[in-house]
């Protein structure tokens, strides 16, 4: 393994422990994470693998196979940490004097920039391994939040639970239903292969700078709509058009993403479970046409992914992720495959846009240990 012999090359010693955790799409229940909702999201074969050793000092050394310098980065103090190793020492700081140091080598494939979740990856087999090391006894669910607390309250930005929990609990071949209030979750079988269909990554290879700031500002709006409703979070909204008819503008729109979401996520799962995974594609269109015009957090890339996605036969196709670029899936039948890529890659042409990249779907287990 390469990260094996990366982590002996820079630290002259064998790594205590090896773990993978892998990326993620969302197949449907977009923004409904931190409203304390529905989501259905599975791993991708894409994620980080991490070589970690324990150390008896403070100190961290960080070495990435995919970093540009192939000297570790040594880091003293946790204030120090910049860039991707805040990722990982976020995780050793939410840790405490549970751990002191760490020598880490980690080695990613997650497509960067596709909005596949390759920062929980690296958070949750990190966390994955030290968790082992040190004995720690968490569940794959106690992993999954100190990854987010790791990204919210190190890295600062204020995700759900949905890309950690998927990182860490999904199952080959399902996708994890999640209920994000609970945390209690289910694997719900996906295997569309036996339908002939598949699930199509469109890659826009765009993201747009304003993303981080934008999701900020929607989970703002859903806190301040759920105190004027007086609820601890849309999830409780129980009656929406009683709830449309108390709020204005934008909130109006956010809760009415929110709720119906929520709603596809627990239809799509009705339906996987009765067989019938072609039917999931009117809900995929409609969960994309929600966020693009209620939760508006679409951009023009996704949109014309989707349309011709759709406009090329595909079944059915959305934005996956927090939006403003990234990727889209599309639910495909296996024979029209082609068919549904050369549509998207002939609208990318038309636009001048750089062409969009097409990858597999195939659901992967979640975060293990490769020793
Ligand atoms: C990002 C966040 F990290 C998730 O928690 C989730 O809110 C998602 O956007 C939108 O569904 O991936």
């Amino acid at each position: 393994m390469r990260v094996v012999e990366a982590f002996r090359a820079a630290f002259g010693a064998e790594p205590a422990t090896v773990w993978r955790a892998p990326g993620r799409v969302n197949l449907i229940g977009e923004h409904t994470d931190y409203n304390d909702g529905f989501v259905l999201p599975f791993a991708v074969p894409w994620g980080v693998t991490a070589a970690v050793s324990p150390r008896d000092d403070q100190t961290i050394r960080l070495l990435s196979l995919q970093a540009s310098s192939p000297e570790p980065v040594v880091l003293a103090a946790r204030d120090d940490a910049r860039g991707w190793t805040r990722y990982v020492v976020g995780v050793l700081a939410m840790l405490g004097d549970r751990v002191r140091g760490a020598d880490i080598a980690v080695d990613g494939d997650v497509p960067q920039g596709a909005g596949l979740s390759s920062s929980a990856a690296l958070e949750v087999s990190v966390a994955s391994a030290l968790n082992e090391l040190h004995g720690l006894g968490m569940s794959p669910m106690e992993v999954a939040l100190l990854g987010q607390r790791a990204e919210n309250d190190f890295v600062g930005m204020p995700c759900g639970i949905m890309d950690q929990a998927a990182s860490a609990l999904c199952r080959e071949g399902h996708a994890l239903f999640l209920d994000c209030r609970t945390l209690g979750s289910r694997n719900v079988p996906l295997d569309l292969a036996a339908h002939g269909l598949r699930i199509l990554i469109i890659d826009t290879r765009v993201h747009h700078e304003h993303a981080g700031g934008e999701y900020a500002k929607r989970r703002a709006e859903c806190e301040s709509a759920a105190r004027a409703l007086g609820v601890d979070a849309l999830r409780d909204v129980t009656d929406l058009g009683a709830a449309l008819a108390r709020l204005r503008g934008e909130e109006r729109k956010r809760v009415e993403h929110v709720v119906t979401e929520s709603h596809r996520v627990e239809a799509v799962v009705g339906l996987l479970r009765a067989g019938r995974p072609a039917e999931i594609g009117a809900l995929l269109n409609a969960s994309h046409l929600s966020l693009r015009d209620k939760y508006e957090v679409s951009s023009p890339e996704l949109d014309v992914a989707v349309e011709a996605a759709v406009r090329g036969g595909a079944r059915g196709a959305r934005m996956t992720g927090g939006g403003f670029g990234g990727s889209a899936i599309a639910l495909v039948a296996e024979d029209r495959l082609d068919t549904v890529r050369q549509a998207v890659s002939s609208a990318y042409e038309e636009r001048s846009w750089q062409p969009p990249r097409f990858l597999p779907a195939t659901p992967a287990p979640g975060a293990h240990p490769l020793t």
